[in-house]
């Protein structure tokens, strides 16, 4: 296979309802380009992998990797950041709620010379189709703080679509592992002071399979993380994390 232009990385954990269909809509929105689908299953106990590797036979640029025991949400970005071989590289989930058309606007902005570019929901144009009140409200909040304690000109701090350059995806090396990674990157890109541009995006509401989102969970990796990116950006070098 030449050296794919773009790795689109997909983490999945126990999604056999939604895998297949997300394979099928990221295919044919690119069918003829150059690019690699990297699904990186982590330690799903259901079927994801054994449809991912039914699917292989299909599309040569279907490449699976694994994780033998799930390890998180970041666990499974960062082992897709080291195994793409695109010089770009976007993460999007398995349930369809990332909107595909996104991806062209964000590989042209990272040829304009961006380092990332972040879908946002929190500015013009942005924001959250179908999404519970509560959840909306919850993210809105938490962004605003997250802004303010971080001094932060990125609108979405925790947008979980984005694009980057590879070599800027390795240099990040996100030591989150599970839904507190995409603070991180937000928060190493300000203090890096990588180029980020963020575009507008409609999130949707997952229509098939289960939230993997658990609120209790969530709190219990987020706090010591944000104790340890609030220490971070203010009073460490730009390597230590
Ligand atoms: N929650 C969770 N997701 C994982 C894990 N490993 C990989 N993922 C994937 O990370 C992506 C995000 O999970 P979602 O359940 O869609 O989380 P969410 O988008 O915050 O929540 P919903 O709006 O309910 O979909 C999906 O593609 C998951 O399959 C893990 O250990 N936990
Ligand atoms: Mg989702």
């Amino acid at each position: 296979m030449k050296k794919p232009e773009f790795t689109i990385i997909i983490p999945a954990w126990n999604e056999h309802e939604v895998i297949g269909d997300a394979i099928f809509a990221v295919e044919k929105f690119f069918k003829g380009k150059n690019f690699e689908l990297l699904i990186v299953n982590d330690g799903s106990s259901d079927s994801t992998a054994q449809i991912v590797k039914s699917l292989q036979k299909k599309y040569r640029n279907l490449r699976l990797v694994n994780h033998r025991k799930n390890m998180g949400m970041g666990a499974a970005l960062s082992t897709g950041f080291a195994n793409a071989m695109g010089s770009v590289v976007i993460n999007m989930d398995a349930d369809l709620t990332h909107p595909l058309s996104k991806v062209p606007k964000m590989l042209s902005w990272i040829k304009k010379g961006y380092d990332m570019v972040i879908c946002s929901r929190y500015m013009a144009k942005g924001g959250m189709k179908d999404v519970p009140y509560w959840r909306q409200a919850i993210s809105i909040i938490c962004n605003k703080i997250f802004r303010f304690f971080f001094w932060s000109n990125i609108h979405d701090m925790t947008s979980g679509y984005r694009a980057y350059k590879t070599s800027v995806a390795k240099k990040i090396n996100l030591q989150s592992k599970r839904f507190e990674a995409p603070l991180e990157s937000s928060v190493k890109s300000l203090k890096l002071g990588l180029k980020i541009k963020e575009i507008p995006i409609m999130l949707g509401l997952r229509e098939k399979g289960n939230s993997k989102f658990n609120y209790g969970s969530a709190v219990r990796t987020y706090i010591p993380m944000l104790f340890r990116l609030f220490i971070y950006r203010w009073f460490s070098r730009r390597d230590k994390l």
